[in-house]
């Protein structure tokens, strides 16, 4: 008699159960099957089961910091509250000096990565980004540089003349180790009309990740929800991950990232509540049986709810950032001064039963507790 068939688990769901607990792979209508049912528990534990097969009882997280270069963007995403337009009051643009002389404050502090991602700025292009990077390297040589997401390569690259493969190129030379997750939204074409209407597209961001992973350069992969999709839209996104890393290998983690509603055009919508948090966070482990990593950006969602995360699929919680982002604090979320102590975070992965190991982006071991 399987475990399933002692509890009143209805047969579609418990075959699905038995898929996982045998190791197969899900088909999108099994996604939609957990998505659909309210056994909130076993999409739990099974999300468990997926994480330990692919890295054992370690949770992972870095001691890292970020940097925001510009919030000034030629985009208009309606879910944004970070976005100014140049010039604009409260919009910054960061100088390279000004860039370094924040990494140069880490000095001491042993963090192992920067971590940069801004607006899509109007006039600078790969060649600013790149002297960014060396200037980095040269203050910092042991420090990773995780930079710069699919949509502001997009157009960097258009700036300078230059094809995604050349411009990722002189951003490697430059010092770009790996690239972050963020500006694939939705995928579904209709609803990123609606909601990030000039922003790359769908195809053009899987692209640039497909290229980024040939040239030796792995990525992260976001899912923003809770905003107008159902279901069926949040499948088809993880589907269209699911088959390019099945082609690639080269995405590291991936990061839910639940949408905010402060001080933007969305601010009357209902954010999702923390069961539907959990939900999706199992789902996707599920899901994404060949993505290694799956992140829970705690910033976002505030220290409490990552800790529960852990016992549903989540095996990285990101890292100390010490304060230094202001993305989702401007949208609201949970955490508006995001810092955290590496003791802070050995201890909440400690009391959730697992292992606390702090990775370098490239996710080396460099300890654990
Ligand atoms: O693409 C913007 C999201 C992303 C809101 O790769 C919002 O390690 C919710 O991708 N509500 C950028 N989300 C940040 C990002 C990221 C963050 C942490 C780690 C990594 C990684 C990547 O932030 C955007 C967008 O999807 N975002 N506004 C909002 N109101």
């Amino acid at each position: 008699m399987s475990f399933t068939s002692c509890l009143s688990i209805p047969p579609a769901l418990a075959e699905v159960a038995g898929k996982v607990g045998a190791g197969e792979r899900i088909t999108a209508e099994d996604a939609l099957q957990l998505y659909n049912s309210n056994f909130l528990s076993l999409s739990g534990l099974l999300a468990v089961e997926v994480k330990k097969r692919l890295n054992g009882d370690y949770v992972y997280f870095n001691n890292n910091f970020h940097i925001e270069p510009t919030n000034v963007c030629i985009n208009h995403c309606k879910f944004c509250s970070f976005r100014r337009n140049k010039g604009q009051k409260g919009s910054w643009e960061c100088t390279i000096e000004e860039m370094v002389e924040i990494v140069r404050s880490y000095s001491g502090k042993s963090c192992s990565e920067v971590h940069i991602v801004g607006g899509v700025h109007p006039d600078r292009d790969v060649w600013f980004y790149a002297d960014l990077l060396k200037a980095i390297r040269e203050e910092a040589p042991l420090l990773q540089i995780k930079a710069f997401t699919a949509v502001e390569v997009d157009q960097m690259c258009k700036m300078a003349g230059m094809s995604v493969e050349e411009g990722l190129q002189v951003l490697k030379d430059a010092g770009l180790v790996a690239m972050p997750g963020g500006g694939a939204e939705i995928f579904d074409e209709t609803l990123r009309a609606g909601i990030c209407p000039d922003k790359t597209t769908s195809t053009e961001w899987l692209s640039i990740h497909e290229t980024a992973h040939r040239m030796g350069i792995p990525t992260n992969a976001t899912m923003l929800y809770g905003l107008k999709e159902n279901y069926l839209h949040r499948v088809d996104h993880l589907s269209r991950l699911r088959d390019l890393q099945d082609k690639t290998g080269g995405f590291n983690a991936f990061i839910p990232l639940k949408f905010r509603k402060a001080n933007n055009l969305y601010a009357s919508r209902q954010e999702t509540s923390v069961v539907e948090d959990l939900k999706n966070f199992a789902v996707s482990r599920i899901f994404l049986d060949n993505i290694p990593h799956l992140k829970a950006y705690w910033p976002m969602i505030g220290k409490q709810a990552a800790q529960l995360s852990l016992h549903f699929g989540v095996d990285d919680l990101d890292g100390t950032i010490d304060d230094s982002t202001r993305i989702y604090a401007m949208a609201g979320a949970e955490e508006q001064n995001p810092s955290a102590s590496t003791a802070e975070l050995t201890e909440m992965i400690r009391r959730a039963g697992y292992i606390p190991a702090e990775r370098d982006t490239l996710y080396k071991i460099l300890r654990t507790w």
